[in-house]
């Protein structure tokens, strides 16, 4: 890990920070774009070559059968199966509270004003294939969707390279109540998504993770399809100080690192003897790790120290690098939570393990990454609920705003939109007259 010191008064900048996982290659966007723009001309036969040339397999429908998505659960561990109920439950209970309702308030003449939410008709999520595949994010891509009232919500993932998919991911597709699945992958499950092929539904949101491509072809297709975020590699950022323990800030930093050799690890701290026993640490527990040669790469190519002269300074850093998930591992974490402008998840205190987040805790674990924590928020049940403005004027109401959008309307110079006022007024003083 590559350490960084702020002097008194000095602040964290970007370029201290090694942030380039999240930037799409010129040559991955192109041909991302060149696969979504054959899927719209040609359909299935164009998403058929893409899965035969990228998956070196695709089955003979792309839709799986009902049936063999019902039977899914019977084919997996029991204890798999109880746990990811146990997350299905409580991710259910969380995100139910954020489901947002219309309101309506009325003017004392009468008008009526006010916001309808509708869910979207339909949603895909998409679930990434081979070593990244999470029955987890099944659930947390879904559940939200389902309870914000979508309709049809289908899932489109890789096959595996018998062309099957994997008994895991279906049986939480299942649990998360998913109403159809689709074996296909890459940029051109999102192009068959966004527009529509002979097989695959058009739906009016795509959310989930994928890799480059699935990223930049979310990116080329958002506008005529909504999405949810263009998702970078994992991080985690551990504010920690001289009370926090060394062997649990290894193991969490661990915890974001094993999962891709481009996640970004940051360790912010005004202890500046924590940083060598995390170090310490982290070097005897990686050589247990099955996942040591991700877990090494990603900590020494991605990794930063930032020691900071004192816990405001070091809180200004954490803000900074605006990370997907903060652990606050200080005396007073939850006095620090206030102070926290910028982090997708705050896991706060020490008994706050991220993984407790990224499976059963109920809040979602699809972040912002790459500091898009600044401006946007962690999946939800709203990003599949839109709002319509509510507009209901009373004749009362039409007289007293009238003149009003009659003198604006003259200064734009639009005739017609004074005339559309006009006209009402008359009718309404006529009918005021006749009363
Ligand atoms: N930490 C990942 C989510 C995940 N972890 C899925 C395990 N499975 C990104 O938030
Ligand atoms: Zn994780």
């Amino acid at each position: 890990m590559r350490v960084v010191t702020l002097s008194d008064g000095e602040r964290l900048t970007q370029a201290d920070l090694n942030r380039t996982g999240g930037t799409l290659p010129a040559e991955v966007i192109s041909s991302a774009e060149k696969i979504v723009d054959e899927v719209r001309a040609r359909g299935d036969a164009a998403v058929r070559e893409f899965c035969l040339r990228f998956d070196g397999a695709c089955p003979d429908a792309f839709r799986v059968p009902d049936e063999l998505l019902a039977g899914a659960a019977d084919l997996v561990d029991p204890a798999f199966l109880a746990a990811l109920t146990r997350a299905r439950d409580q991710i259910r209970a969380f995100h139910e509270r954020e489901l947002e309702q219309s309101w309506f308030t009325t003017r004392p003449d009468g008008t009526l004003l006010g916001v309808q939410v509708t869910p979207v008709a339909s949603a895909a999520v998409y679930v990434p294939g081979g070593r990244a595949q999470y029955p987890s994010t099944v659930l947390m891509d879904t559940i939200p969707a389902k309870v914000a009232g979508v309709g049809r919500v289908v899932m489109l993932t890789p096959p595996q390279a018998d062309g099957t998919l994997s008994a895991y991911t279906l049986a939480a597709a299942a649990l998360a109540g998913v109403d159809e699945v689709y074996a296909v992958g890459g940029a051109q499950a999102i192009a068959a998504a966004a527009y529509g092929t002979e097989s695959v539904p058009a739906v009016d949101k795509i959310v989930g993770p994928g890799n480059a491509y699935v990223a930049a072809a979310k990116r080329y297709v958002s506008g005529d399809v909504g999405i949810d975020m263009v998702a970078g590699p994992s991080e985690v950022c551990v504010l920690a100080d001289a009370t926090a323990d060394p062997v649990v800030v290894a193991a969490d930093l661990m915890a974001q690192a094993e999962h891709d050799p481009l996640a970004s690890c940051y360790l912010v701290t005004c202890d500046a003897d924590l940083p060598d026993r995390v170090l310490d640490a982290v070097g005897r527990l990686v050589a247990q790790s099955p996942r040591a040669d991700i877990t090494r790469a990603s900590l020494d190519d991605r990794g930063v120290v930032v020691v900071a002269p004192t816990l405001e300074a070091a809180v200004d850093a954490v803000n900074v690098i605006a990370p997907e998930h903060l652990e606050l591992h200080c005396a007073d974490a939850l006095g620090l939570l206030g102070k926290v402008r910028n982090a997708g998840a705050i896991f706060v205190g020490a008994w706050s393990s991220e993984p407790l987040g990224d499976y059963v805790a109920g809040p979602n674990h699809t972040l912002p990454t790459g500091g898009t924590a600044r401006f946007s928020n962690p999946l939800g049940v709203y990003d599949f609920q839109k709002r319509s403005s509510v507009i209901c004027y009373t004749s009362e109401g039409l007289l007293a705003d009238a003149p009003a959008v009659q003198t604006i309307a003259q200064s734009e110079g639009l005739w017609a939109h004074a005339l559309s006022v006009g006209l009402r007024r008359r009718l309404a003083e006529a009918g005021r007259e006749r009363h």
